[in-house]
């Protein structure tokens, strides 16, 4: 294949995104061998090459055009402040940065951090945030195991990322403002070429039907005809449900997508209509 004519990505190497963003480039049709200590792979079957990087590397590789594009946690890609393109959200790595204190403090707003000394590896975030709220506060700048800062002394508070928040249990800290919500992005660096562009957009198209289908259902039913128009009006569909049918006289199938955040009012009013036998069948693509 021309060497021009691919695309680079560059995804985390091994920890937290790692599997999910082999997971969803896999859900778009596209595979990587994912070899033990690789730092390069070649998808199968898509005009990819994969960089295995660490996450904190990524904005930069991505800046640098080193790569033309990458999957990140929003969180790094805004401490790390790069000047890239964010392209889409991926829907997983689902986390928020946080300020927490030891259990027993007090804390009604922004205020309770006055003065105090706030351990982080997020410092740009926290200074954004610390600047905002017009607190003076110190950041001790470290660069892993921030939880346990509090317990020996080091700081009367930390800004981590939090997400089942059992760390801070374990740790004696309780989480008491949230600075960031964040999610996995994709995102290019700001001057590809039109045969990169090209194949981002293929990706993009691809990325959108994938996080599409995983917000609908599919849903079959059986409708007894004199309540049709209700049901109709009941469905969206994509563009309007399809009835066919049944043997049975009297009766129809009625088939249709439904939103997950709309689906059991959905499925109340259609019991409320009589509706029977219905199925709610996972979409695997979905593209309109
Ligand atoms: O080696 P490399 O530098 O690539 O990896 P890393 O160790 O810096 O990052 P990694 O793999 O831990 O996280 C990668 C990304 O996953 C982050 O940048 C976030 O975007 C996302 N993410 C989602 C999380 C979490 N959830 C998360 N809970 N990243 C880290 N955590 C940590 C947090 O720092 C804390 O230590 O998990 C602990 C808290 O978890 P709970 O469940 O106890 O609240
Ligand atoms: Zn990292």
């Amino acid at each position: 294949m021309n060497a021009e004519k691919k695309i680079r990505i560059a995804i985390q190497k091994s920890g937290r995104l790692f599997e999910d963003s082999i997971g969803i480039l896999k859900e778009c049709g596209i595979d990587i061998n994912t070899g033990l200590n690789k730092l390069k792979a070649e998808a199968s079957n898509f005009p990819m090459e994969v960089f295995f990087l660490r996450d904190d590397d990524i904005p930069q590789y991505v800046q640098d055009g080193v790569a033309d594009i990458g999957i990140v946690g929003e969180n790094v890609l805004i401490e790390k402040n790069k000047n890239v393109k964010k392209v889409e959200q991926l829907g997983f790595g689902k986390c928020r940065l946080s300020i927490a204190l030891p259990k027993g403090k007090t804390y009604k707003g922004p205020g309770d951090l006055q003065g105090l000394k706030i351990a982080t590896t997020y410092k740009t975030i926290l200074a954004g945030f610390l600047k905002k709220e017009k607190i003076k506060a110190e950041i001790h700048e470290i660069s892993g195991s921030v939880e346990i800062a509090p317990g020996i002394g080091l700081a009367d508070g930390i800004c981590d990322l939090v997400s089942s928040g059992s760390t801070l249990f374990m740790n004696g800290l309780k989480e008491v403002q949230v600075i960031l919500k964040s999610e996995a992005v994709l995102i290019q660096n700001k001057e590809l070429k039109k045969d990169q562009l090209d194949l981002l957009s293929k990706l993009v198209f691809r990325l959108q039907a994938v996080k599409k289908s995983k917000k609908n259902k599919y849903i079959l039913l059986n409708a007894p005809n004199k309540n049709l128009d209700r049901i109709v009006k009941i469905l969206p569909g994509m563009k309007s449900p399809t009835i066919l049918p049944l043997a049975e006289k009297g009766w129809s199938s009625v088939h249709s997508v439904v939103h997950e955040d709309e689906f059991w009012e959905i499925i109340e009013a259609l019991k409320a209509n009589g509706a029977q036998g219905i199925l709610v069948i996972p979409i695997e693509k979905m593209i309109v």
